[in-house]
């Protein structure tokens, strides 16, 4: 995976209203990118009104989670997040690819965009580099989310 993350660009986020849902498997982590995310939203403007936050057992659940919201409220972007971490087994790998998934087709079926920000990480200190650590992922789903809204209200057709 690339390290070369986007520019990033000054949008508002007074008018939007998003839609985010996180696992609660590796809370504190989770917890931590939550805390981030909501962070640059607020910092560019989104009103606390406009922020629906749910948690859901697992990163298996976001994508029902995700679809539920958007089909609930009308937001302009909803959110996924969760922390995957490689166990014994193979199954955070089928977790990871089944969510990857079911994440893009809730986006292109609900015609509302959706921002994948379940963190796979090989080891628990690589998971905690990127979320409270040197790599501050909740801030770049943050930002894709300002960055994805503002694109669904250009491009959306009025209805
Ligand atoms: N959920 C996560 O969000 N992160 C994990 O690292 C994670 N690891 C799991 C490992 C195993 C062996 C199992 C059975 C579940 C795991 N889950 C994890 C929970 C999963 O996302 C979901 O909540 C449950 O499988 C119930 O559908």
């Amino acid at each position: 995976m690339s390290l070369a993350a986007p520019t990033v660009s000054a949008i508002s986020g007074a008018p939007f209203r998003v839609g985010v849902a996180a696992a609660r498997y590796n809370e504190q982590l989770v917890d931590t990118l939550l805390q981030q995310v909501c962070a640059r939203l607020r910092a560019a403007g989104v009103a606390e009104r406009r922020l629906t936050v749910v948690r859901v057992p697992g990163s298996n659940e976001l994508p029902s989670a995700v679809q539920l919201l958007g089909l609930k409220e009308r937001c302009d972007v909803l959110i996924a997040l969760g922390v995957l971490i490689r166990g014994d087994t193979i199954h955070y790998e089928l977790i990871a690819d089944a969510a990857t998934h079911a994440l893009q087709r809730v986006a292109l079926d609900l015609r509302t965009p959706v921002i994948n920000g379940v963190v796979v990480a090989e080891t628990p200190a690589q998971a905690k580099a990127r979320c409270g650590g040197k790599i501050d992922r909740g801030a770049e789903f943050a930002q894709a989310a300002l960055e994805m809204a503002a694109l669904n209200r250009r491009l959306r057709k009025k209805s």
